[in-house]
């Protein structure tokens, strides 16, 4: 069985090398990119068994999208291919005044997935499941599978886990996603959520209010930029400050961040080490220009976290 299965779509992602725009000539990268492949890729490098769910056109970059998930060595068994409609793309234009995302996803494939999908999904036995808030903003097929999914609990699945991830450009407006990702939020056991959306959603201004909004038993994980994580479970409330990183480009540092946190906990590490190892994926990821990013080797993330090798294994 998978440690870890990650439903939703992946696009390609085009940006340009350092120092480009989007609006001038420059040299691009292209690359896969999608929060829920993202947080894969990142669990691979960590070394669990994880898949990624999702579905693209048979295109070049459907190809591109799928391959480059998998050698990173992501499980991607249940991807579909669906020869009617295209993969997505989207461009990330990093600017001084923070990146930019412009899409070009309606009617993808990805927003075909549906319940026969989830379904499928349910079949394939993972101890946790990922789910992000952009996938329910996709379609309403799609958001079928996550009301599905968040609450179907299949022999085998002990966590679901769900990054509200509020994509503005996909919602209708704000309250239609808050009151939608809210009630999605309420269902997961693992939450992960950043201070800045949970204000923009929800009108909060402090971590704890956000724990009271979401309120169920489970663990509450509130980001607050480059200042710190709070966590709020069983065990109690665990505040840890971010590491000073140089940001390259901020896109997928979040993905970063669920993905070190679900390692610590499939690892049994304690809440504070559990975000100790969000920051320290996240940090990779902030100093890279795609989503995704090479983690340091496993003897310095150990040292890092101030565990031993025999804790990480
Ligand atoms: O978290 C990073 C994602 O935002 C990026 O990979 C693109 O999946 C994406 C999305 O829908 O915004």
């Amino acid at each position: 069985p998978l440690d870890v299965v990650c439903v939703g779509e992946t696009m390609a992602m085009v940006t340009p090398t350092p120092g480009g725009r989007l609006d001038a000539e420059s040299t691009f990268v292209l690359r896969a990119g999608g929060a829920e492949s993202n947080v894969a890729m990142f669990l691979a490098a960590l070394g669990h068994r994880v898949g990624w769910a999702g579905r693209v056109g048979a295109d070049p970059l459907g190809d591109l999208v799928v391959g480059q998930v998998r050698a990173t060595g992501v499980d991607t068994s249940l991807v579909e291919i669906d020869p009617s409609h295209p993969t997505a793309v989207y461009l990330k234009d990093p600017g001084p005044d923070g990146t930019r995302v412009y899409y070009y996803r309606r009617d993808s494939a990805a927003a075909g997935m549906d319940l026969a999908y989830a379904a499928r999904v349910d079949a394939v036995p993972a101890a946790v499941l990922h789910l992000s808030g952009v996938t329910p903003a996709l379609s309403a097929s799609c958001r079928s599978l996550v009301e599905h999914l968040i609450s179907s609990r299949p022999a085998g699945r002990r966590l679901v886990s769900f990054d509200v991830n509020h994509r503005p450009a996909l919602w209708p407006d704000r309250s239609t996603a808050g009151t939608e990702l809210l009630r999605l939020a309420q269902a997961a056991d693992v939450v992960f959520v950043g201070l800045d959306e949970a204000a923009r959603l929800w009108d909060v201004e402090q971590p704890e209010q956000v724990r009271a909004l979401v309120d169920r038993p489970g663990t509450v994980v509130v980001k607050n930029g480059a200042l710190d994580v709070t966590a709020f479970s069983a065990d109690g409330v665990t505040v840890e400050p971010a590491r000073p990183v140089d940001v390259v480009e901020p896109v997928g540092a979040g993905d970063a961040f669920a993905a070190g946190w679900l390692s610590g906990a499939l690892r049994g590490l304690d809440a504070a080490a559990r975000l100790r190892l969000g920051h320290l994926v996240a940090g990779a990821a902030l100093g890279s220009v795609s989503d995704f990013a090479e983690l340091p080797p496993v003897d310095s993330i150990c040292a890092e976290l101030g565990i031993t090798p025999d804790a990480w294994h």
